[in-house]
């Protein structure tokens, strides 16, 4: 599926976040390997047409719970770098003012954005909970939820979807089939290796979309989303891709066959995004300067986050509200 419905100048806007959240991953890599402070390094390599195509197909007044491979989400969504890698590198110019120096916890409920709970797939029940006050409300809202494979296999999430399809929720559930849940591949923890296909079970949508196509996702989501708002309950969407590298940093992944990642590669989320955009008249040229400038936005955001203050002691209490 590669149908699109987005115009000429929002493509070029996608490949930027998708080429923005593909440097910072690399920037963020590179500072793990030089020792330089960077907290929970999970890559997204691999993830970035899911994150991107998935997060620019929200409305303004949706609400998202990405998880710890959502990079492109909250950059799209408005958490600039300078305060992802402040948050990363646990300064007080980060969006959790250095209380957690991971994608976790990097909400920001004015930008929409539900802090993602470390505990999988916690932030599934409490995304559904934001599309039912939707509901109640009477607000023509919607929720976009990201889970992983590893975590689709979990109480939560089947009891969450029976929930939301019960109650025609605002609600649209994204699996992000990245084929390991740390070193377990797929086949290992479910029969039911088509992720989609367990919607049927709950009398829901299930669709399942290339994960590496940004424009098949985007539309996949946007059309679950339109659906959700207009009051024609959840839907459960698929994404199939590849995690490029271990589950965090320190993980080589050793584990994964050789020949199932050179397959991946050759499919890169980019480079396919790339070849599209080139055969409808874009220059390598202008691709190549756009890639240019987020780098630049890259660096400049890293030293801006290692130039910003550490949290003040003083503040350890605030926001805990049983201290
Ligand atoms: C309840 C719970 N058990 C274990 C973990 C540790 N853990 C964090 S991520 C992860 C693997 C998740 O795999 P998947 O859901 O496929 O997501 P992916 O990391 O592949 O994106 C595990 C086991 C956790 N965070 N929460
Ligand atoms: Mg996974």
């Amino acid at each position: 599926m590669t149908e699109t419905s987005l115009t000429d100048r929002e493509r070029l806007e996608v490949y930027t976040w998708m080429r923005l959240t593909r440097a910072f991953d690399e920037r963020m890599v590179a500072l793990w390997k030089q020792g330089r402070g960077v907290g929970g390094t999970f890559s997204q390599r691999g993830h970035e047409a899911i994150s991107v195509g998935a997060g620019w197909a929200l409305a303004p007044d949706d609400v998202v719970a990405p998880m710890h491979r959502d990079l492109g989400t909250f950059l799209v969504r408005g958490i600039t770098p300078l305060r992802a890698f402040a948050s990363l590198m646990g300064r007080a110019t980060g969006v959790t003012g250095g209380r957690d120096i991971n994608f976790h916890g990097m909400g920001d409920l004015s930008l929409g954005i539900i802090g993602f709970i470390s505990h999988l797939p916690h932030s599934v029940p409490v995304a559904l909970g934001a599309a039912m006050s939707f509901r109640y409300r009477g607000e023509k809202r919607a929720v976009l939820s990201f889970t992983g494979d590893g975590a689709s296999g979990s109480g939560l999430f089947h009891e969450t979807l029976n929930m939301a399809a019960l109650w025609d929720a605002p609600y649209v559930l994204l699996v992000e089939n990245n084929q390991y849940a740390y070193s377990t591949p797929v086949h290992e923890h479910t029969k039911v290796t088509d992720l989609a296909r367990r919607a049927d079970g709950y009398g829901i949508p299930g669709v399942s979309v290339d994960g590496n196509d940004v424009e098949a996702v985007h539309a996949a989501v946007k059309m679950a989303l339109d659906r959700a708002r207009e009051g024609g309950g959840p839907t459960l969407i698929e994404a199939r891709t590849m995690r490029m590298m271990g589950h965090a940093i320190h993980d080589g992944a050793e584990y994964v066959p050789p020949a199932q990642l050179a397959e991946w590669a050759a499919r890169d989320p980019l480079q396919l995004f790339e070849e599209r955009l080139v055969a409808t008249g874009v220059s390598r040229d202008d691709l190549e300067g756009i890639g240019r400038r987020c780098e630049a936005e890259v660096e400049e955001a890293v030293v801006w986050a290692e130039g910003s203050p550490w949290p003040d002691p003083a503040t350890v209490t605030d926001g805990v509200y049983a201290p």
